[in-house]
């Protein structure tokens, strides 16, 4: 008699606030620049899905723009925000991975417990992941929350850093514990199914992200025109628009001279060449939408 070997698959929800650390965790746990990163809240935008594979398990992560808290009744908007915006990562998903900053969280215990503990209610495993703890200078604030953790229905609690690599294979090995038997929903060697000139557009909507000012990102689109293969000596060339919606925000994106969009262009191309493996060329022009 032969026996079929068994394959597992999950798909996760990485969920948390803006900034607690969900695509860089992504990323982390992907082994590759999927979801971008940036330093402002509210970076990512769409849902982004990374594969991972443990040897016969495959783990499907799903990257969610970040929660917002409404001020004055935390719960309220916690579980607003869940249905607003991560509902279709949360009804996907076979695991749920809550993600805190430790250093945030450990100002605001009470509230955050609070939440965690409501969460931990959804009909799927919940894990919660501290993030940051490279961050956290005295450790050992960590042991009594981690103690009373134990308490509560979350499946597991797992302090790390994915910036620092610290206990992310820990996580990985506690999601794969608790996926569902199922046959693998991506082909192997995958690690994203966003489409390629969307990957390119968010990579240089990340560099607009760590740039400029504040407030000029939010209202920029980036557009991916074309991706040319590469031919006889030249690279690969891809060409973009940046689509701006004032006529004060296409002059920051220039910058004097133009010498903003060649640095945004030249650090655009390096992340562009690291997630494609070869070198390129791109071309990046500025476009205000007309109202
Ligand atoms: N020190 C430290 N910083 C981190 C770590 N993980 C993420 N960060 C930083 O935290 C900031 C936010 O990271 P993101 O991964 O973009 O956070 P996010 O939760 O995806 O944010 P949104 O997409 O806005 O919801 C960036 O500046 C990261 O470099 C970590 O483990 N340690
Ligand atoms: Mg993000």
């Amino acid at each position: 008699m032969s026996t079929v070997p068994t394959t597992r698959c999950a798909m996760i929800a990485l969920i948390g606030q803006p900034n607690a650390g969900k695509s860089t965790l992504l990323n982390a746990v992907v082994g590759a620049r999927v979801g971008i990163v940036s330093a402002k809240p509210n970076t990512t935008r769409l849902l982004v899905r990374g594969v991972q594979m443990l040897k016969d398990t495959q783990l499907v992560w799903l990257d969610t723009p970040g929660l917002t808290r409404v001020q004055g009744n935390a719960k309220k908007g916690y579980s607003r925000a869940l249905m607003q915006q991560a509902a279709e990562a949360m009804s996907d998903a076979d695991i749920v991975v809550l993600v805190a900053d430790v250093n945030q969280a450990l100002r605001g215990l009470e509230q955050e417990e609070a939440w965690w503990q409501q969460a931990a209610q959804h009909r799927q495993p919940t894990i919660l992941v501290l993030s940051k703890i490279d961050k956290l200078k005295d450790k050992k604030l960590l042991l009594p929350l981690l103690t009373r953790l134990q308490a509560s229905p979350l499946a597991a609690v797992v302090p790390l850093s994915a910036l620092k690599d610290v206990a992310v294979k820990e996580l990985a090995a506690a999601v794969a514990k608790l996926a569902p038997e199922g046959p693998h929903l991506f082909p192997a060697g995958m690690v994203t199914d966003q489409p390629l000139a969307d990957r390119l557009s968010e990579l240089t909507r990340e560099q607009i992200l760590r740039v400029l000012q504040a407030e000029v990102p939010y209202g920029i689109t980036v557009q991916t025109e074309d991706v040319a293969a590469p031919q006889g000596d030249a690279p690969m060339l891809i060409n973009q628009t940046i689509l701006v919606s004032k006529p004060s925000h296409k002059a920051m994106v220039l910058g004097a001279g133009g010498q903003m969009i060649k640095r945004l262009g030249t650090q655009a191309r390096f992340a562009m060449q690291e997630v494609l493996g070869q070198g390129l060329r791109l071309e990046l022009q500025v476009r205000l939408l007309k109202k």
